[in-house]
């Protein structure tokens, strides 16, 4: 049955042009295959056949403005009913019978009305006679709070613990609904999460495992202490490792499974400062030899180890650069996320692996530690374990010391819905906890500060006894029998390798959302006077004689004085137990950690044809190099090879970029689909989720959305895929925004796109001072491996994508892009003949004008600006019979790159001839100074003043952007063609080409006010 295709809504456009047709009379095609492209002036969006059949003819042409309702094309459908017409009739059938507007109004005050009485009933109701509880917490009726808990007790033995909790939780809401409206659940007892009989025991041999323990500790210290004896300046740390210790021995004897060729790995992201560590153990599993240790933080000459996780540094080894403090949280966060991603949208196997991430206390200050941390309980990412190292202490001194880092953490945590699991006693607490029947000790637990905990670990165990249990005579009673020694055993629980153990089985059996592990521990573990738990810790690396031999003591390391002295490291033989145990461990977990690998395939760059259209002009129809990156993604998105690969992210800008066609075309990633009707569901691009969605909507994060992009683009190495992110941003709020995440993307090697759209601080227009981005590319440039362009027209755009795909992800290079695109409507001409090669470089003529000139000028425009400097020449040309070159500069920043390699080689090589630079090339042999300018700074154009040998002018947009339209932007910060032309006419007199009347004049004619200071100072 022949049957119309016909323009759906698409919201508030209306005769909108039909850019392409993507089927012809006689195609049989499926239920949502394209059938046409639509582009308005701020988007294209892709129409989809309502219907799978043979289309029979097409009642439009490229060119055609088509609205709502308008016949796209006839088919022969194999089924006429559309969904969305059945939806319509569903709702139309189940929808309420509506009320009149006047109806209504009475009925909703008589509830009202109402509801007022009972809500002033219930106030008389309850108006306080009593004081229920005295302001200090204490009980005002010590009787009753008996009976209670013994109420407690009972429900607790008879029905269990999760019926007292339902009980419990019932009695909270019902003090809610009566007017109680403090949070009491935010905190729990300072007191181990699980309890001693809830622990699962640990199967490994503790003996040897804290010989293992105690080896891989001094041989960490003495890197450090090793490292600064040759030279003071390398310094590193001891502390840090020294209090997490067992944290990461745990996990590496038990939990951590390795990368191998049936499973994925764990991932785990070190906390930086616990480097040595790390070092310390591969050194004893062999992989790390002992001339590397012993050049620790010497990377230069003998390729030494790197201070921190650096995957730039040493490739084979680190995965994770997170020693900036902080990054490791947020990016641990959208790594799990990722994860899920790949799974849900079925390009991952889902073998249950888990992402583990250690922080330090202090470190949790960062808004990013604790600022996506409501992201990883809304995904439920139970493939996520943070490992908080609460050692009370950062670098200056306590992280809290008037209260609990742990408590106040637990209330942050739980609130946000993860699960935390505090692991603060270690095992010898749980006699004395056991034999507490007052409470009294974990009120004492409770109510002493982390200054004080700190202080009572620094100063001995009589120390302890007197200043901890001594404050209440029953508690010193308690541990009347204990010598000092014995208090001062008392351990903490991240220094307990059962407790650990009992923590991390629990976390990896938690479905449903993430775990936190908050471990108490002490900085310094181990140190004794030379810095434990005291406020120098953290800057310790220099171990002096009796420092060391009292370390060597107190992990009974098999050295002599003399060895001790030389600082030597231990390593037993081969053949040892413990040696044989760690290399066991590691086999049964399959394999090293950390070890970065990648086997992932390359992705055949797309062909050609994909980016024809782009090369060509585009006539009379004006559209943005933003419009043209999108109508690129579109056509990528038919590539079958490259489709499935994509990963646009967006923070909530995809309208503004008219990307809005991706959500129905490949659906915006939601793990649990979409469980409501969206608002726009009759529209065309709808907002649809989807589990198998492909767009990342992060919202408003840029933080967020560039970890996404950093998980997407390592993807080849974590997941042995190799995925093409895309983060398109405001480019005001991109690397400004970011620069620390962006510095450690380059650092992990991250493969993809960054787009900073909506780009150029005149370009942007109205959006004023906050907006207008006039340095990102400056930014950009500090990163040895971005790769940056400011393409100005739709060719120049589609030769640098290729080339980047080409280069990350067909043959897999190391870099990453960052282009801008701008919103800016123009026409973009045909690609001149022989440029690709000139626009990837940076620089190629785009236009010579050649009349009868009296004299000559070279005109460098780059990006926005290049359509001023094109316009220049043309005044200049035909008022002045000025000749000029115009050469589009598609980046000032790679053009440096070329210019200080060729500068190095030629002084290096001083008795040769030198080489050019690639500006020399271009520009050495033509005629007149040089005049360049950009939409940026004028740091950004300066860049390639020391590589030519001509005069230079180099003009930006130096100053604080503000509101207004492009011409009066480009007029008051100078770059518009008038401007150009003025400073050009200037520039020759200078130079006593022509008379300086002219200038004199254009600045008349032009309006240019000589006395209008710099806009810098504006
Ligand atoms: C963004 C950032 N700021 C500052 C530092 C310097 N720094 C290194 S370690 C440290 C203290 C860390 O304390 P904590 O997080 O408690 O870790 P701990 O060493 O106690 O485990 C500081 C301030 C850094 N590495 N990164
Ligand atoms: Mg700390």
């Amino acid at each position: 049955m022949t049957t119309e295709i016909s323009v759906p809504d698409i919201g508030d456009f209306e005769s909108v042009e039909i850019i392409e047709i993507l089927v012809k009379p006689g195609d049989t095609i499926n239920k949502n295959d394209p059938i046409v492209t639509l582009e308005s002036d701020k988007s294209s969006v892709e129409v989809p056949s309502p219907f799978t059949g043979k289309i029979s003819s097409l009642k439009v042409k490229i060119g055609d403005k088509v609205s709502k309702g308008n016949v796209l094309a006839l088919i022969e459908a194999e089924e006429t009913k559309p969904e969305q017409e059945s939806k319509e009739q569903k709702k139309e059938e189940t929808k309420p019978l509506k009320q009149k507007k006047e109806e209504m109004l009475p009925e909703t005050e008589k509830i009202i009305k109402q509801a007022e009485q009972t809500i002033v009933q219930k106030h008389r109701k309850e108006s306080p006679k009593k004081v229920y509880a005295l302001p200090n917490g204490g009980d005002i009726d010590p009787i009753e709070t008996k009976e209670w808990l013994d109420s407690l007790d009972a429900v607790t033995v008879k029905d269990g613990s999760d019926r007292a909790h339902y009980l419990l939780k019932k009695l909270i809401d019902e003090a809610y609904k009566e007017g109680s409206h403090r949070p009491l659940t935010r905190v729990t007892p300072y007191i181990n999460t699980i309890p001693p009989e809830a622990e699962v025991k640990s199967p490994g041999d503790q003996n040897i495992e804290r010989r293992i323990r105690s080896l891989i500790r001094w041989n960490a210290a003495a890197m450090v202490v090793k490292a600064n004896k040759k030279n003071p300046e390398l310094g590193g740390h001891i502390g840090t490792f020294a209090s997490a210790a067992t944290l990461y021995d745990v996990g590496m004897n038990h939990f951590w499974r390795g990368k191998n060729n049936k499973f994925g790995g764990d991932l785990i992201y070190f906390q930086g400062h616990s480097a040595p560590g790390m070092y310390a153990r591969a050194f004893l599993e062999g992989r790390i030899t002992e001339k590397q240790i012993a050049n620790f933080r010497q990377e230069v000459d003998v390729k030494g180890l790197s201070s921190y996780p650096h995957p730039w540094l040493m490739p084979k080894f680190w995965q994770f650069p997170i020693v900036s403090m902080g990054l490791g949280s947020i990016m641990s966060i959208y790594q799990a996320r990722f994860t899920k991603y790949l799974i849900n949208r079925g390009l991952l196997k889902d073998q249950d692996r888990k992402i583990w991430t250690f922080l330090g206390d202090g470190e949790m200050d960062e808004p990013e530690s604790l600022g996506a941390i409501g992201l990883a309980s809304r995904e439920k990412l139970d493939n996520l374990i943070f490992v908080i190292n609460c050692n009370l202490q950062r670098l200056d001194g306590p992280v809290r010391g008037n209260s609990k880092i742990i408590q106040e953490l637990e209330g942050i945590f739980r609130g946000a819905g993860w699960n935390v699991i505090k692991v603060i006693w270690g095992s010898y607490w749980d006699p004395l906890i056991a034999k507490d029947k007052s409470g009294l000790l974990i009120r004492r637990m409770n109510e002493c500060v982390d200054g004080e905990y700190q202080a009572f670990k620094a100063k001995g165990g009589a120390y302890v006894r007197e200043n901890f249990f001594g404050k209440y005579p029953e508690l010193k009673e308690l541990v009347s029998t204990m010598t000092d020694a014995d208090i001062w055993r008392l351990n903490r629980g991240g220094h307990d390798p059962h407790k650990v153990y009992a923590a991390y089985d629990a976390a990896v059996k938690t479905k449903g959302r993430p775990t936190v592990i908050l471990a108490k521990t002490i900085k310094g573990y181990g140190m004794g006077k030379s810095g434990e738990s005291i406020n120098i810790t953290h800057q310790q690396k220099k171990l002096g004689e009796e420092d060391l031999l009292y370390y060597r003591d107190r992990f009974d390391i098999p050295l002599t004085d003399k060895q001790v002295k030389n600082v030597e490291f231990y390593k037993p033989n081969e053949k040892s137990e413990e040696i044989k145990y760690i290399k066991e461990r590691r086999m049964r977990l399959g394999g090293n950690l950390p070890e970065r690998t990648s086997y992932a395939k390359p992705i055949k760059k797309p062909s050609k044809n994909i980016f024809e259209n782009m090369l060509k002009s585009s006539g009379s129809h004006e559209m943005s190099t933003t419009m043209a990156l999108v109508r690129m993604l579109t056509n990528l998105l038919r590539d079958k090879n490259i489709a499935p690969k994509l990963v646009p992210i967006i923070p909530d800008e995809a309208r503004t970029f008219g990307m809005e066609g991706f959500f129905q075309k490949i659906g915006i990633y939601a793990h649990e689909g979409q469980k409501y009707e969206p608002v726009d569901s009759e529209q065309l691009s709808f907002y649809r989720e989807d589990r198998k969605g492909q767009v990342l909507e992060e919202g408003i994060t840029e933080a967020g959305a560039m970890s996404s992009w950093i998980a997407a683009g390592t993807a080849y190495t974590n997941h042995d895929l190799e995925m093409i992110p895309i983060y398109i941003f405001y480019s005001m709020f991109g690397f400004q925004r970011v620069m620390d995440l962006a510095w450690a993307a380059g650092d992990a090697q991250t493969r993809g796109f960054l787009i900073g759209a909506t780009s150029g601080r005149t370009t942007l227009a109205g959006e004023g001072l906050q907006h207008q981005d006039g340095h990102s590319h400056v930014l950009a440039s500090a990163i040895p491996n971005c790769i940056s362009y400011d393409p100005t027209f739709s060719y120049e755009l589609a030769t640098i994508v290729q080339e980047g795909l080409r280069k990350m992800h067909d043959k897999q290079e190391n870099i990453f892009y960052y282009l801008t695109v701008m919103n800016e409507n123009y026409q973009h001409p045909q690609m001149p003949k022989d440029c690709e090669k000139g626009i990837l470089k940076g620089m190629y003529l785009f236009k010579e004008f050649n009349n009868r000139g009296k004299t000559k000028i070279q005109l460098l425009g780059c990006g926005a600006i290049l359509r001023e400097m094109i316009a220049a020449a043309e005044i200049l040309s035909k008022e002045y019979n000025i000749d000029s070159d115009v050469w589009s500069v598609t980046s000032f920043n790679e053009l440096r790159k070329d210019g200080m390699n060729i500068e190095r080689k030629n002084l290096l090589n001083p008795g040769q001839k030198p080489e050019k630079s690639y500006v020399e090339k271009c520009l050495g042999k033509r005629e007149g100074t040089i005049i360049a300018a950009s939409d940026y700074i004028r740091t950004f154009v300066d860049q390639i003043r020391p590589y030519i040998s001509k005069s230079f002018y180099s003009f930006g947009t130096d100053g604080y952007g503000r509101s207004d339209g492009r011409k009066k932007l480009r007029k008051f910060f100078e770059v518009d063609k008038e401007h150009i032309v003025t400073y050009a006419l200037s520039v020759l007199a200078k130079e006593q080409l022509i008379s300086s009347k002219y200038a004199e004049r254009a600045m008349k004619k032009y309006n240019i006010d000589k006395d209008k200071p710099i806009p810098t100072v504006l």
